[in-house]
């Protein structure tokens, strides 16, 4: 259970009835959720979320930021017939200090919003229609945003997907060996090594000014997809990390996440394989929505991105790791070793299909 008083959190908020109780909620590894129930037989839900300011180190940017993205999605919600802003879109509700977030007295930052009811979000994914819904979710989430002004945008993580940043990071980290752990990753520093050169591909095109900055969420995992009963997409959420960005980051995590025959973090690595089939439906999905504004660079590009995505995450977690694990949330001693070696192991069968990933990419964007 819980150590907070979420009853009184909850009526800091401008939340109509009376609290009854609350329930920790969702798999998220850096904020704290929670599903709250009104006694009001017919009243709405919301979820109340502690946000992680040790990850998030503005808060007040960070709302600022999703208020000004959800309110332009609303906007271009209400203009599409059958679209529901209060099931399509993200709600936030404002605290009684008039503020989108509420500061209680041990200094934690909390935040509100509408639980979209009746939805459902997917650790994996079940089938290659709900993968194409995925690639439809996170591929009109970037239409929607295609006009955004980026200079509204704060950056709530600097450098979030600069591999170079976070291969530099890693190196810092591992020279300290804070924990003395790198002994029992020194198979998987090798295997970082071998492919940090490659890994430079996108911030190079975007250094020469080949692919557009856009607006992404930059943290499409597929359980940031809310679906319906029925399977449809509902809901992009987790909105912390829209920042601009590349497509490739966007593409690269939901297919690291989604198309994944195993879990991020399975301990079996035999299970751990990229599913072609999800991801021929993924990206059916995706360039649905977006191959009208993307240019040729960027598609074909995108299957890298999906090795790009899964390195960058394999080495967070190791450097998470070999630092004492003080960034994710873990659940036991060498979680994050252990989510470290599934992602490598992913990356080991994107390598062996790529030829595959790509053919797929460039036949589903008609340029093959
Ligand atoms: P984290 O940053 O920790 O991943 P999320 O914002 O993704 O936190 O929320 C955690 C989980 O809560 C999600 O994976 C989803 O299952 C659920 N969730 C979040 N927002 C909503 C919402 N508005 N309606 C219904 N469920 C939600
Ligand atoms: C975190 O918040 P959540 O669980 O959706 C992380 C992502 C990682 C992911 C790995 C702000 O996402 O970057 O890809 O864990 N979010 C942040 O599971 O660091
Ligand atoms: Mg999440």
């Amino acid at each position: 259970m819980t150590n907070y008083d979420l009853k009184f959190i909850a009526a800091n908020f401008e939340i109509e009835g009376n609290f009854h109780s609350a329930e920790p909620f969702g798999n998220g590894h850096i904020n704290d959720t929670f599903l709250i129930s009104m006694a009001e037989k017919n009243n709405r839900h919301y979820l109340l979320q502690r946000i992680n300011d040790h990850v998030f180190r503005n808060v007040p940017q960070l709302m600022q930021n999703i208020e000004n993205v959800t309110r332009h999605i609303r906007n271009k919600i209400r203009n599409i017939p059958g679209a529901d802003p209060e099931r399509n879109c993200m709600t936030f509700i404002p605290a009684g200090n008039g503020k989108p977030f509420y500061q209680d007295d041990d200094g934690n930052l909390w935040r509100a919003c509408y639980f979209i009811e009746n939805s459902f979000s997917y650790d994996s994914v079940k089938s290659p229609e709900h993968a194409r819904q995925g690639g439809l979710a996170f591929g009109n989430f970037q239409k929607l945003l295609a006009d955004f002004p980026a200079k509204l945008l704060h950056e709530t993580i600097p450098n979030f997907h600069n591999v170079d940043v976070r291969l530099e990071s890693f190196y810092r980290t591992i020279k300290r060996d804070p924990f003395k752990r790198t002994q029992a990753g020194s198979k998987e520093i090798r295997f970082i090594e071998n492919r940090a050169d490659e890994m430079h591909h996108i911030l190079h095109l975007g250094d020469k000014g080949k692919i557009a900055t856009r607006i992404t969420h930059n943290d499409t995992k597929f359980n940031n997809v809310l679906f319906d009963k029925s399977g449809k997409f509902l809901c992009v959420i987790d909105l912390d990390t829209v920042m601009p960005g590349y497509v490739h980051y966007d593409f690269g995590d939901a297919i690291r996440t989604g198309c994944n025959t195993g879990s991020e973090d399975d301990p079996n690595l035999e299970k751990v394989e990229l599913n072609i089939i999800f991801f021929e439906a993924y990206t059916n999905g995706f360039l649905h929505e977006t191959k009208s504004f993307l240019s040729t660079i960027e598609i074909e590009n995108l299957a890298f991105s999906a090795k790009l995505l899964t390195y960058i995450m394999g080495l967070r977690f190791l450097t998470d790791y070999f630092d004492g694990d003080n960034y994710y949330k873990i659940h036991h001693k060498n979680h994050n070793l252990q989510r470290a070696r599934a992602q490598f192991k992913l990356l080991e069968s994107m390598e062996s299909q790529y030829s595959r990933m790509q053919a797929i990419i460039l036949q589903q964007a008609g340029l093959g």
